[in-house]
Order: structure tokens, then sequence, then C-alpha cells
């Protein structure tokens, strides 16, 4: 701590801290122009005066120091900061300080009695409007260049600069040219922290920005990524006029990507389903919510009439609350009386509940991002963040630019790669032989730890007779990594003081995802990174949707009840059955893959579906389209008519995260609030009530009126989350589970006392490696990887409907040149592409981000067909698609 004196008060702080933090210590205020909390303090704009020991300095980068005698106040250095002010205000045009200007350099004039007329330069330079959220007046710039620091620091982007001279000197695109052509990936983060308005948000959210608390705003957590960031939402006269990222949100701190900052669109797109549609004579037809329960009863009723309880099955939400998980998952258990319910996971990350369940005992990461964050080294595989999770892509960069090693494994030369001191390439589908090479190499070398393997850890004489077979000559074969790679890489990972691995689908959406995950789990175990050791940081998977991780929490998944108790063990049904007062069937239920296959074979017949749209999501879409017309009364809740919602018998209008109270768990188990901002449209109703609602109509109560009663009930039921209520979350913001008490914290960092899988150990795995489901033949000479872009969200139902889609409007094929000249392809042409499962319509880019023979694709534009391609092969463990591998041949489009 440092002690000094500010304004004759004694004054304490943290060491580190500057003398702006002394002044606000005390409540003295500070005209602070090129500073922003969330950026290192650069004192370029010398408005921060203040007086430390006799001498005049810029408060923002003075230490303060024990013993220092400060003064902010006086009329002299009023003066010279009122003088300071004046200066850079008068290169700008009076409107700047106009007393309806929102901006902080406007109120910072209206403080220091600076008039607007000081402020007289002319207009010179039109606005820069090409941009959807993003707005440039460089008349209103005073070069202050927070906007450039936040998207070099903050963002990592470095899209921003300042050019001219002298006074001339304002922000522009890096590139050059135009905003909309820039290297922006509208993050927010230069629309935030701009004092004048140079920079601002166009339209209702024009200047308004996170820097003072306000009080229309709703706070709540982002409902698109698994990041889990902390939003605040401002509304005007009932809609989002714009939505800012929490300063102190636990996870983003400050920060947010498009997505969550930007596209809101949706919720006002005249396509949104505002009332139910029922199914008569064969064209879907608004109804009245009666009619609409009455018909998603009967339907359910019949099914059971024909084929019992397992005749019907829900696919659960993982974009939906915890709560409306609960409850769908209790609706099918209780009120219907099967085990039927599954969500995304199963598409996405059920290989790592598996794997990291098997490995550990839980089916979450193993530390918080915050532990992840101070590692020094960094592994990072399988995952694409800087476009999927931009605000954790961010900090991860963040930290290698600060110095920690960065490896990153993926096939793709993805934005962190680029920053990677090594950048590991495998084929698509060979991680495992990958992995056992880096575990060959620190068992070689003798970079494990012997005391850790002996006292935590089983499973290591097996999988040390394994490795002899993976040499990195081996591995390099299997894999296409050279050796000396391999090598060098796991010398990095082997020898750092704090390893921690962080990994995404590239893992897990595989024919043996789960073996990825536990061969890679391997790595942590074998060199003590992992269980609080203070070695390391464990394994972390950057989990996919908002609530992925809290839909699985919650038990909707057709083997484990809330909590992870297997349906299979007497205890934990008793323990479901004890709250619920009913019965819980004990046989498990089917997975989504094996859902289509029954409905095909005329066994499921009726399935509810709730936010997810399988027919432009779920793998080989033409089997889930015959399987949703085989099924006689398909139900879809939905924001939109999606292909998914086109095959239903009954579409019910839903509300989303911004129209909805409940909680989310986000990627490293922290459960928090959602809160409603605006209503949802016409008469859409949120999954919670519609669940209640159907439930009635069968004659069932499920109890728990709200959402806070859901998750008490569940906290009852599940020991790991007996601790947690709204109460506590809205005290606390975020809380980590396991939580098994209301008075003790809930854990971030896991097993650190013994692992949870029975006998206390950490599981090794001696898993060989398999080759993937297709290969590349003379029929279909390349492989397909899909995966995703920054600007769209999966089906793109919500980015699609908004400035997004100016963003990036249409769907393209990365290939690299050599492939297009072999295949006839232009850069920018179409080109069709066909699997042995289907044919997808995209547009051609050429470049190098893909290596020879390798294509790549998203799939946000349902349209352009790219599930069509993906084949029914999935992970043995998990059924989770192996939508990472196709085999493809390609063509110019006629
Ligand atoms: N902008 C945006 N953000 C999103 C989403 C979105 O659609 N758009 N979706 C959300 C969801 S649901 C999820 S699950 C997450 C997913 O987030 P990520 O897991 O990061 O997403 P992907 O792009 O599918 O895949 C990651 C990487 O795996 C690589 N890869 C493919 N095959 C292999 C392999 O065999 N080995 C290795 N080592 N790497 C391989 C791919 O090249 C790709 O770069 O993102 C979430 N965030
Ligand atoms: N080729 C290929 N396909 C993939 C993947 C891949 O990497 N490659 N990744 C897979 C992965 S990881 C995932 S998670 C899936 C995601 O696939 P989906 O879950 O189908 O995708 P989303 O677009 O996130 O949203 C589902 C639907 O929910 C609706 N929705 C949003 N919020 C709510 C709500 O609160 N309530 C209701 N009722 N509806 C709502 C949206 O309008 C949208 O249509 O895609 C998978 N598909
Ligand atoms: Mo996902």
């Amino acid at each position: 701590m440092t002690r000094l004196q500010v304004d004759g008060a004694p004054v304490e702080l943290p060491a580190g801290a500057s003398l702006l933090d002394a002044a606000r210590a005390v409540g003295a205020w500070l005209p602070t122009l090129c500073h922003d909390d969330r950026l290192r303090p650069v004192g370029s704009c010398r408005t921060c005066l203040v007086r430390a020991d006799g001498r005049t300095v810029a408060a923002c980068v003075t230490p303060a120091a024990p013993g220092m005698s400060v003064d902010t106040t006086g009329e002299e250095l009023r003066a010279l900061r009122q003088e300071a002010v004046a200066l850079i205000a008068s290169a700008l045009p009076p409107d700047a300080l106009a007393d309806d200007s929102p901006g902080e350099l406007a109120e910072t004039a209206r403080i220091l009695g600076i008039a607007p007329a000081t402020a007289a330069a002319p207009h010179r330079h039109e606005p820069d409007e090409t941009h959807p959220y993003v707005r440039l007046d460089q008349d209103l710039c005073i070069a202050c260049g927070r906007c450039v620091r936040m998207c070099a620091d903050v963002q990592g982007t470095f899209a921003l600069t300042l050019t001219g001279r002298g006074s001339d000197t304002a922000v522009a695109p890096a590139t050059g040219g135009l905003w909309a052509e820039s290297d922006c990936v509208a993050c927010g983060g230069c629309v935030d922290t701009c004092p004048t308005g140079a920079l601002t948000q166009p339209g209702p959210g024009r200047g308004i920005t996170s820097r003072s608390p306000r009080p229309d705003t709703v706070r709540t957590t982002c409902g698109y990524c698994g990041v889990g960031c902390t939003l605040d939402v401002v509304v005007r006269d009932g809609s989002v006029a714009a939505v800012l990222p929490a300063r102190d949100g636990p996870v983003n701190r400050g920060h947010a990507c498009v997505k969550g900052r930007f596209s809101y669109g949706y919720l006002t797109s005249a396509e949104r389903l505002t009332e139910p549609l029922v199914r008569q004579d064969g064209v879907l037809t608004p109804a009245t919510w009666d009619q609409a329960l009455d018909a998603v009863a009967a339907g359910l009723r019949a099914a059971m009439e024909q084929g019992g309880p397992d005749a019907v099955a829900a696919i659960s939400s993982a974009r939906a609350t915890n709560e409306e998980n609960y409850l769908v998952q209790k609706f099918l258990r209780t009120g219907i009386g099967t085990n039927n319910v599954d969500n995304c996971s199963r598409l996405c990350h059920a290989p790592s509940a598996a794997g990291l369940t098997a490995a550990f005992g839980r089916a979450g990461g193993t530390d918080s991002f915050d532990d992840v964050e101070r590692a020094d080294c960094l592994l990072v595989v399988g995952a694409n963040p800087v476009e999927a999770h931009p605000v954790v892509g961010a900090r991860l960069l963040s930290a290698a630019l600060d110095g920690a090693t960065l490896i990153v494994a993926d096939p793709r030369n993805v934005g962190l790669a680029r920053h990677a001191d090594l950048h590991l390439r495998p084929r698509p589908g060979t991680n495992v032989a990958l992995f056992h090479g880096l575990a060959h190499v620190l068992v070689a070398e003798g970079l494990i730890d012997q005391d850790f393997l002996a006292e935590r850890a089983t499973g290591l004489d097996e999988l040390c007779t394994l490795l002899t077979d993976y040499p990195p000559e081996r591995a390099a074969e299997i894999t296409g990594v050279p050796a000396g790679d391999i090598t060098a890489a796991a010398r990095a990972y082997g020898r750092a003081a704090r390893p921690a691995i962080v990994y995404g689908l590239g893992v897990t959406e595989h024919l043996h995802g789960t073996d990825g995950v536990r061969t890679l789990a391997n790595l942590a175990v074998l060199r003590g990174a992992v269980g609080g050791t203070g070695h390391g940081y464990g394994i972390s998977p950057l989990r996919g949707q908002n609530n992925v991780q809290g839909a699985s929490d919650m038990g909707a998944l057709p083997d484990l009840l809330p909590g992870y108790g297997p349906v299979t063990d007497p205890a934990a049904r008793a323990r479901a059955e004890a709250v619920w007062g009913q019965q819980v069937p004990r046989r498990p239920g089917l997975r989504i893959p094996d859902m289509f296959r029954s409905a095909r074979e005329g066994r499921l017949r009726a399935l509810w579906i709730i936010g997810e749209d399988v027919c432009a999501t779920d793998p080989d879409s033409r089997q889930v389209a015959e399987a949703l017309d085989a099924c006689p009364m398909v139900v879809v809740s939905e924001l939109f008519l999606g292909e998914t919602a086109r095959h239903a018998d009954v579409v019910l209008p839903a509300a989303s995260w911004l129209e909805k109270d409940g909680t989310f768990v986000n990627f490293d188990r922290r459960f928090q609030r959602v809160r409603p901002a605006v209503r949802p449209p016409g008469t859409a109703r949120t999954d919670f009530d519609v669940v209640h609602a159907v439930a009635r109509t069968m004659g069932a109560d499920l109890g728990c009126p709200t959402p806070a009663d859901a998750l008490s009930e569940c906290a009852r039921l599940a020991p790991d989350f007996a601790g947690l209520s709204y109460d506590r979350l809205d005290r606390e913001g975020a809380v980590p589970w396991p939580c098994p008490s209301p008075h003790r914290p809930g854990e971030s960092t896991l097993y650190t006392r013994e692992f949870a899988t029975g006998d206390g150990r950490a599981h090794l795995s001696a898993a060989p490696y398999l080759p993937p489901g297709e290969v590349p033949d003379a029929d279909y000479p390349l492989l397909l990887v899909t995966g995703r872009r920054w600007a769209h969200y999966n089906s793109g139902s919500m980015t699609r409907r908004g400035g997004n889609l100016l963003l990036d409007g249409q769907g393209r094929l990365d290939l690299h040149p050599l492939d297009a000249a072999r295949h006839g392809v232009r850069d920018g042409a179409p080109v069709t592409v066909e699997s042995r499962h289907g044919r997808a319509r995209l547009i051609a880019r050429v470049g190098s981000d893909t290596a020879p023979g390798q294509v790549f694709c998203a799939f946000h534009f349902p349209a352009d067909g790219v599930n069509a391609l993906t084949s029914p092969h999935a992970d043995t463990a998990t059924s989770c698609p192996e939508y990472k591998v196709t085999a493809v041949r390609l063509r110019p489009t006629a």
C-alpha cells in the first residue's frame, strides 16, 4: 500500500496506483481526455494536471509515491486545465461543445466553463458513414489516440491509426480508405472510448457510451456466445438504443464484440414471429395461443397413445436460459415420462463433457479464464477465438503480446496463429496423433511431473507403452506437422512454469472427438499442470453457445439429470424424485441424431424443437428434413420461421435473450443473470412460460412459477448448485459452480485437493490414433473444414437480420490458389461444392488461409446448403458430428 496526502486528506492506495487514482480516491474530478481506465495511461492531453510535491504534473501518468503531497484544487490549476482543454477544443467546430453534445469533451468543457464559441474550426470533412455500426467525423477528432489504443491494446485488431499533421491529425482506418473496407471488426471499443463524438454509433445509440452509469440501463449477460460478457442495455421508448460493455463485467471488463454490442437489429425485424402458427391443410396458419397449445397437446397425447412416453422427444435450447432448460427436462421426465431430451452440446462440446469427465470427473473446464490468462505458455488447439469468442481472443492475444509463449494448433491460418510463436497445422482429423507426438516428447525429455503423476494420476504405464508408437517422426507423418515443430511445441509447453490449454471444436467435432479431448488432457496431466498445483492452468474448452454449459448443467441431456447425476444411478434418481415427487424414467433417452433416426423409422412420433435450427445446422440436413417430415407432430419454438420451423406442425413464437429473465452459465462455469430489457413482439412468450403452458394443457403442474423458483428447485436437487440463488447472483454478479454452499464462494479452479473421478485421481488415456470418417480420394479430392466467421452466428437467424449483413453478406469457400487453379475457380466467382451427401453453392475466396487440398466454409447462410454436405459420421463416444472433416469436390457454378 502507498500512503500519501491528497488535498490534505490521508489516502491509501494499492501499489502501482497513479495520482489520478489518488485524486479519485478523495472524490476530486479531473479532465482526462486521453485516458480510459481500460488503457495504459499515456499522458498526452496534459489536462489532468495536479501539483505533486510542488510540481505541476499530469496525474494519469504520475505514480503515487509514499509520502507525496498532492493538490488537485486551486484557481491556478483550474486555469491551467481550462487553458489546456480550450486549446484542444479550439481545433473543433462549435457544435462539438454544444449543450446537447453528449461527449466527454463537451461535458468537460461545461464543467470547466469553456464556451462553445471557443471551438471555432470549420467543418472540413464529410463524415464516413459507410459502416453500419461506426460513424467517423474526423472534424471532431482531437487525436487523443484512445480509439487507436482500444483497437490495438484491448481488441488486438490494429485497424486504426492517426493520420495527418499538427491540428489536422485525426483517426482513420490503418489501411486507408473507407471504414467499411477497413479491418474493423466492430467490437465498438473505439466508439465507446471516443471523448468527442468523432467516432459514434449511428442512430439512436449515437454518443451513448459506458463511461457513466445511466438510469435507463438494464444489466444482463450476452446471449450469443459462451464468453458471458456483461452488457448494459440502454432502453429508450421501449426499444434498445444501445448495448454497452459493462466495465465491471467479470469476463469482458468493458469490452464486447460485434454480436453482443451491435447485433440486436433482429429484435425488431419484420420477420420476427409474433403469433403462433398451426399447420392447416398443409399450410402454416396464424392461430391463437389456445389453439396452438391444444394442437401441441393433442399431438403429444396421440404420440403417447401410439408409442408410449418414449415416442416423444425434445431438443432443448442452449440459447435459452438455465431455468427454461430445467423446465423442459422436468416436463419431459415428469410430465411425459421419458428421458428423450438433448441439447446442441451434442453438436459441439459433448466430447468435452465426456472426455473431461473421464479424465477429471467433471464436465466443465478445469480452471477459470482469469487463471488461464496468467499462464506463461498458451496452447490453443482447434479454436479460433479471434472470430468465435472475440473477447477471449483479445485477452489471449494480449497475454501473448505481453510475453506468454503462444502455440496454435489449427490447420488454418487463423487470427491467433498470425501472432503465435509456433503454428502447428495438422491435417484435419489427426489431433490424437499430434497430441501423442507432443506427449511422447514430454516423456522422452523428462518434461513430466513425476510426483504429480505418482500421487494424483493413473494410467501412466499404459500411456507410456502406447507413446512408444508415436515418436515425433511418426506423428509428423500422420499429421503433416514437421517433427521439429512437434518437438519445439512440446518443449515450450513442457518447460513453461505455468502452461494452459485452451481448445475448441477443432478437437471435438470429429469421429474421435472424445479421444481428442482425453489425449489433449493427457498433456496437462503429464506436466502436472492441472488441479490447482500452481504449475499450470489445466485445460479449458471454449464452450460455444451462451448457455450450452448451462443447458447441460440443467440436465437437458438424455442420460444425465440436473447437476450430472446419471439417470441410471438410483441415488441420483432418488434425489430428483424427492424434489419432484414423481418417478424419473431409468432408461437413458435418445440423443439428437438418434431422435432423427427414430423419427425416420416411425417410432418417434412427436418432437418439440426449442431454439435450434436443426435443418440448417445439424449435419446431413436432407436426412434431418426427412425425419421431421416423417414425424407426425413437430413443434418448433423460434424467433423466426427458419429452415426447421418450415417443417413444423406448430410454431410457437419465442422471446429472445434481451426479452427475458433468467441465468446463463458461461464457458468458465459462471452463473450470471439475464434480465429483460424490452418486451417480446406481439404475443411471443418466453420459453419458460410456454413450457409451463404446454405442461398445463397436458394436465401437468411443473411447480416453480418463476425463473428464480426454478433455480432454487434445481439447487435443492443438484449438490453442485446448492449454494446458488437469484439473491446471491444479484449481489455477487457471477458465481462459478461447483457451488455447494450459500456461504462459500463457488470453485473457479477445480480439483485443488483431488479429482472427482471416484478414485480421486486424474485418468490418462491410452486411446490410439484412428483415422477420420472420410478421407479425400479420386472422386472427392478435397477436404472440407467447416466453422465460423466473426460477423455471423451459427444459423445466422439473428445476425443476418441487421447491420451484420453489410459486414459479411454471403457464404464463402476459402481455397488455396493451387486448388483454385486446379479446379478452374476464380476469386469471387460462384462455386458448387459436392460431397457424398449433398451439394452447396458458395462464393470462392482464394487465399492462403487454408492449406492446399483443404477448403473451408462457415454455415451461417443456410440457403447455401453447407450442411447438406456434412456427413452422418459422428464421435464414437458421444455422437457429436464430424463437422470438421468432409471429402468434397468442386467446380465453378455454371
Ligand atoms: N462469430 C461467431 N462466434 C461464435 C459462433 C458463430 O457461429 N459465430 N458460434 C458459437 C459456437 S456455438 C461455438 S461451439 C463456438 C465455436 O468456436 P470454435 O471452436 O473456435 O469454432 P470453429 O470455427 O468451428 O472451429 C475452430 C477451429 O478448429 C479448426 N480445426 C478444424 N479441424 C481441426 C483439426 O483436426 N485439428 C485442429 N487442431 N483444429 C481443427 C478450424 O480450422 C477452426 O479454426 O463459437 C461460438 N461463437
Ligand atoms: N457445418 C457445421 N455445422 C455446425 C457447426 C459447425 O462447426 N459446422 N457447429 C455446430 C454447433 S457447435 C452448434 S452449437 C450448432 C448451433 O446450431 P443452432 O443451435 O441451430 O444455431 P443458432 O443459430 O445458434 O440458433 C438456433 C435457433 O434458436 C433461435 N433462438 C435464439 N434464441 C432463442 C430463444 O431464446 N428461444 C427460442 N425458442 N429460440 C431462440 C434462433 O432464431 C435460431 O434459429 O450448429 C452446429 N452446426
Ligand atoms: Mo456450438
